[in-house]
């Protein structure tokens, strides 16, 4: 049920700058796969999601990467329309299949030839690049040896890391390992709902060390091989669910739930173990986390920024005939809100970014956050005129800066929010249907049209 939109305001809100720390990094974001197309060019190999698109059912429309945004052969406009939008950075993902088309071997130069362009176009036009250097597109060879379940994924992301490294690491200087290895391990080997689509809690369980892993190999190989500052971070989705009641019964699936969905990645990387409780629960379940020695001291070194992707939470109650998946074990159910939903049925709750952010500052001090990803999908309009009315989504990213700046306010340490997304793209296995864009794209012609949340996201950074 939609309730109305957030009240109309009476008084103008106080702006957010005031909460906001020195420097604050504002930007937008995207992924390789979702808007890059040119699969099959320059060398690219199939990822799994180039697989996974083609297994009939998996992906709605029965749609796929192969063209996307076409962003590979538009890159020098889009950087235009980017640096247009008054960004201080754009958080963008490596393709690895680009890359190192097998996932081992030999850099393919014609697919570093294309980011070093685009490091060399954001810098030219004062946009700091944001690389996040894994974002779902595993080379489908080693899936076919394994994937992230098997041990050796780990040693061959850091490899295919020290590449991209090698060729950008002089320009660049945040670097992102994973993003939401939650998704890659839970949605990829428990759900079967994400590439490689395999359903095996074993497995998924695997992927998690290996994803983190790999993440601490990575970042301790970067830093050795840092010539110029370096800022190393890992980006999580994360949510600050709540218990249907205060009842035991609600309260344990909802640490169940928490555990899982957060716990699992946050205590590892930040406090250098898992979770007692979880790792409890993983073992009972038959699915034991393969923890070998010296790997949670790899996977716990320091980071300089913790990612964190919000979108929204869920209120969780116990229930004996209820399998909610998603890792956490049967006897849990997902509890409907009656709240305001996205086009895509996410509930709209920006008190939840404030409390997320403030659970995170408070629970675990000392990591600074950024926002990395935030926004909504919404049935936009068709462009008419050159403009698209996106007063819904206007409204959204309005809500969720100001949550984000009261988390400030009362000492959350946040230092940058990127919109997600720059513009419309591949919505994974809900194909192109969902629109999460400050700008439309017309996939039939590539047009770009700034929607109004485009111009009101601009105009919001200018006046800090
Ligand atoms: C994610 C991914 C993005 C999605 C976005 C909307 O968080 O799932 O990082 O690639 O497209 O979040 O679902």
């Amino acid at each position: 049920m939609k309730s109305p939109a957030s009240p109309a305001r009476t008084t103008a809100p106080a702006s957010p700058h005031r909460s906001l720390p020195p420097g604050f990094v504002w930007g937008v974001a995207t992924s390789s796969y979702q808007i890059e197309g040119a699969a099959q060019e320059d060398g690219r190999t199939p990822s799994i999601w180039d697989t996974f698109c083609r297994v009939p059912g998996a992906v709605a429309g029965g749609d796929n990467g192969d063209v996307a945004c076409d962003h590979y052969h538009r890159m020098p406009e889009d950087v235009a329309m980017i640096a247009d939008l008054g960004v201080d950075a754009y958080r963008f993902s490596v393709a690895w299949p680009r890359v190192q088309p097998g996932g081992r071997g030999p850099a393919d130069a014609r697919g570093l030839a294309f980011y070093d362009r685009l490091v060399d176009e954001l810098l030219g036009r004062g946009v700091k690049p944001w690389v996040t250097l894994y974002h779902w597109d595993l080379p489908q060879p080693l899936e076919d040896a394994g994937g992230w379940p098997a041990r050796d994924t780990a040693y061959r992301f850091a490899d295919y890391a020290m590449m991209v490294h090698q060729a950008l690491g002089d320009r660049v200087e945040n670097w992102t390992t994973l993003n939401e290895p939650w998704c890659s391990a839970f949605l990829g080997y428990a759900e079967g709902m994400h590439a490689p689509g395999r359903r095996d809690p074993a497995a998924a369980v695997a992927a998690t060390h290996h994803l983190l892993l790999g993440h601490g190999l990575a970042v301790s190989r970067l830093r050795e091989a840092a010539t110029v500052p370096l800022q190393a971070g890992i980006t999580l989705n994360l949510s600050d669910h709540r218990a249907a009641s205060d009842s035991p019964e609600d309260r344990d699936a909802l640490r169940r739930a928490d555990g899982v969905a957060n716990r699992l990645y946050l205590d590892p990387l930040l406090r250098g173990h898992y979770p007692e409780d979880v790792v409890e629960d993983l073992a009972r379940a038959g699915t034991p986390l393969p923890v070998q020695d010296g790997d949670l001291r790899t996977i716990g070194q320091p980071i300089d920024v913790l990612g964190v992707n919000y979108y929204n939470y869920n209120v969780y109650a116990a229930d004996s005939g209820a399998d909610e998946g998603g890792g956490y074990g049967s006897g849990i159910r997902t509890v409907p809100q009656d709240v305001e939903r996205t086009a895509m049925g996410w509930a709209v709750q920006p008190d939840g970014l404030t409390s997320l952010l403030l659970r995170l500052a408070r629970e675990y001090p000392g990591t600074p956050l950024a926002v990395t990803e935030n926004g909504a999908a919404f049935d936009d309009e068709q462009p008419a005129g050159g403009r698209l009315r996106d007063e819904r989504r206007v409204a959204f990213l309005r809500d969720h800066v100001e949550a984000m700046a009261r988390a400030c306010e009362d000492g959350a340490d946040v230092r940058g929010y990127f919109a997600w997304s720059l513009m419309d793209n591949f919505e994974w296995a809900a194909g192109y249907g969902p629109r999460f864009g400050l700008v439309h794209v017309d996939y039939a012609t590539q047009r770009r049209t700034l929607k109004d949340s485009a111009l009101w996201y601009r105009g919001m950074i200018a006046d800090r």
